[in-house]
């Protein structure tokens, strides 16, 4: 089947105001240099690159609520983020996000769903990413951008560009999930949030749980987010990420899914994050990544 190809528009966000341990600022560095726009253009892409959004750095900050690190400044960038995906959409294309922490995903998603009636989403991480000010272990926001984007947390971040939710429970996927705190294990079902732990995963194995979450973030909707933080991956494979958790989803299983999401030729936005350099072996992750990125774009062996 011969597929448009839209042009896309490659926005880098070096944030780490929501993690917590610094590095995957670079995230967005060392996926450029792993031959991002060279491997897109390969595949016949048109691409442009519009840089890195200006983040601010954590020494120049204070941490004003332990429960929400970085607030303020976390929110402003996600503001600018979703300005700036909003505007790829609007030009006819399709935004490629690159992080930087999860806590970016509040802004990419709030700029996708502007233009959606209604937006599906796949969230691809070992964590649940559920937590709010009241439930987080931690404070980091990296924690927190799926509840706000489904419009549970603090205004300041579940308002980002003056609309809530972005998402329904009944549109979001989980995938390659073995890492949940009490708070997340409560709101996924109080919302009947399909996940898929680790233990569906070896079950149904990734075949059956990509139709099964194609068919939940398609359902009614017109168009679907991907969100793919790299510590999904088992840390042999993705080596370079802040929270590593062991027993994650091989090399081949992420590109299968990656590969029928382009079959399925449903995708409208994607961001790829949490890639940290100095925590790496060689850029490992971020050539994972881009890997990735090329399946997720059609890429095929024959
Ligand atoms: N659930 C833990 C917390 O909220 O602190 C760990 C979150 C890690 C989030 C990573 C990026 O996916
Ligand atoms: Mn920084
Ligand atoms: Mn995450
Ligand atoms: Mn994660």
């Amino acid at each position: 089947m011969i597929q448009e190809k839209k042009p896309i528009t490659v926005i880098g966000v070096p944030m780490d105001l929501g993690a917590g341990r610094r590095g995957v600022d670079m995230g967005p560095s060392a996926i450029r240099y792993a031959m991002l726009k060279e491997k897109l253009v390969q595949l016949g892409f048109e691409v442009e690159d519009v840089g890195n959004l200006h983040v601010p750095t954590p020494e120049a900050y204070q941490v004003v609520d332990p429960k929400l690190k970085y607030l303020e400044e976390i929110a402003s960038v996600c503001e600018t983020l979703g300005k700036t995906v909003s505007e790829a959409v609007e030009r006819g294309r399709f935004p490629l996000v690159l992080g930087g922490d999860h806590s970016i995903a509040i802004g990419t998603i709030a700029g996708a769903a502007k233009h959606r009636e209604r937006l599906g989403l796949i969230w691809f991480d070992a964590h649940g990413d559920l937590n709010t000010g009241e439930t987080t272990p931690s404070g980091n926001i990296h924690g927190m951008p799926l509840a706000v984007s489904l419009g549970y947390g603090h205004p300041a971040l579940v308002n980002c560009l003056g609309f809530t939710p972005k998402v329904l429970p009944e549109n979001v996927v989980l995938i390659g999930i073995r890492d949940l705190d009490e708070g997340e294990r409560n709101l996924i079902r109080q919302l009947g949030i399909r996940v898929f732990t680790m233990h569906d995963i070896d079950r149904m194995g990734m075949g059956a749980v990509m139709e099964e979450a194609l068919s939940i973030v398609t359902r009614g909707t017109d168009g679907v987010h991907l969100s793919l933080d790299l510590d999904g991956l088992d840390p042999k494979d993705a080596p370079g990420v802040g929270t590593p958790v062991e027993g994650g989803l091989t090399y081949r299983e992420s590109h299968l899914a990656m590969e029928m999401l382009a079959e399925a030729n449903v995708l409208t936005s994607a961001e790829f994050v949490e890639v940290n350099p100095i925590l790496d072996n060689g850029n490992r992750t971020a050539k994972v990544a881009v890997a990735l990125i090329e399946s997720a774009f059609g890429k095929q062996v024959l």
